[in-house]
C-alpha cells in the first residue's frame, strides 16, 4: 500500500506531473508518511530515473524542465513539515547555502538547506548562479560557521574552488568551514581542492556539518 504511493510518486516525476506530485506529497502527510522517506523513496528516484534517461538520450530538456518542476511542487508542500521538526532545536551554527556560478540546479541545495534548518542551523540561502564573492562576502555578514557550495555540473564545479579562494581573499579561511556536493562531486574531489567537508545526500549533509562544527552528536 505504501509502496504503491512511492511509486506514484516515482511516476508524477517521471511524468512531469506538478498538479500530481503536489497532490501525492499532500496525500502522504495526510497518510502519516515520513516526509523524508517520501522525498527519498519516491520524488528522489523518480528525478533519478529522469536524469539517467537524460544520460542515454531517452529523454530531453523539457522532460529534465518538467520534471524538476514537480519535484519542486512536492518539496514546497513537504518543506514545512520536515522544517517544523527542528523548530525547537537550539542554533547549530549559521550556514550560507548556494549553487555556484553559471549553474541553475537547486533542488539537491534547497533539500540541504531543509534539512539543515530541520537540524538547528540557520540557513542563508543564497540561491543559484552565485559568483564566489557573495558566498564570501555573506559568510563575514553572518558570521558563518559553514559555507555549502552546491555544483550540478562538471563544467561548473571548478567554481567551487573559485569560492574558497573568495574566503580566503576575506580573510575568512580559517574561520570558515567549506562542505562541498552535487552529483559530479565526490570525496576525492572535495580534498583536491582542499575543502573541509563533502556529503552525497541531504541526511550525510547534516552529519557532515554537524562534525564541521564539533557537534557529533
Ligand atoms: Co540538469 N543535468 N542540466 N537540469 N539535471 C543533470 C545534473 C545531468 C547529470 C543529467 C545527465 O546528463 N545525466 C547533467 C549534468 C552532466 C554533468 O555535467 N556531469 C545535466 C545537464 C547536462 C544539464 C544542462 C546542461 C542541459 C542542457 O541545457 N543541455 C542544463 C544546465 C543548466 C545550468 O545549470 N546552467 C541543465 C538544466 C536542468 C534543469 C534546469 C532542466 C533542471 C534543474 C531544475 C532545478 O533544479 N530547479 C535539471 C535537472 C532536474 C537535472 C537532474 C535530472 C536532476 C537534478 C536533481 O534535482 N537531483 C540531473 C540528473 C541527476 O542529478 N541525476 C540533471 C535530485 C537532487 C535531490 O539531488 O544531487 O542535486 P542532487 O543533490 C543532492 C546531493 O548531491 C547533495 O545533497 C542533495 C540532496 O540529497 N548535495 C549537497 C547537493 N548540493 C550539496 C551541497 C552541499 O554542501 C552538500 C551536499
Amino acid at each position: 500500500m505504501v509502496d504503491d504511493i512511492y511509486q506514484a510518486m516515482v511516476t508524477s516525476i517521471t511524468d512531469g506531473d506538478s498538479e500530481a506530485a503536489e497532490a501525492l506529497a499532500r496525500r502522504a502527510i495526510a497518510e502519516g508518511i515520513d516526509p523524508l522517506d517520501a522525498i527519498n523513496k519516491g520524488f528522489v528516484v523518480g528525478i533519478q530515473q529522469v536524469g539517467e534517461a537524460f544520460g542515454c538520450g531517452q529523454a530531453f530538456l523539457p522532460d529534465l524542465v518538467l520534471a524538476g518542476e514537480a519535484m519542486k511542487a512536492a518539496v514546497a508542500v513537504l518543506d514545512p513539515e520536515l522544517a517544523s521538526r527542528g523548530q525547537q532545536r537550539e542554533t547549530a551554527g549559521d550556514v550560507v547555502l548556494g549553487t555556484v556560478k553559471g549553474d541553475i540546479h537547486d533542488i539537491g541545495k534547497m533539500l540541504v538547506g531543509t534539512m539543515l534548518s530541520a537540524s538547528g542551523f540557520q540557513v542563508h540561502d543564497l540561491g543559484v548562479d552565485v559568483p564566489p564573492e557573495r558566498f564570501a562576502h555573506k559568510a563575514r555578514e553572518v558570521n558563518a560557521a559553514i559555507v555549502g557550495v552546491s555544483a550540478l555540473l562538471s563544467t561548473t564545479m571548478s567554481n567551487q574552488r573559485l569560492v574558497i579562494e573568495a574566503l580566503d581573499d576575506l580573510g575568512l579561511r580559517s574561520q570558515v568551514k567549506v562542505m562541498v556536493g552535487g552529483a559530479p562531486v565526490t570525496r576525492t574531489w572535495a580534498e583536491t581542492i582542499e575543502a573541509d567537508g563533502f556529503a552525497e545526500d541531504a541526511i550525510r549533509a547534516v552529519v557532515e556539518a554537524r562534525r564541521l562544527v564539533g557537534r557529533n552528536a
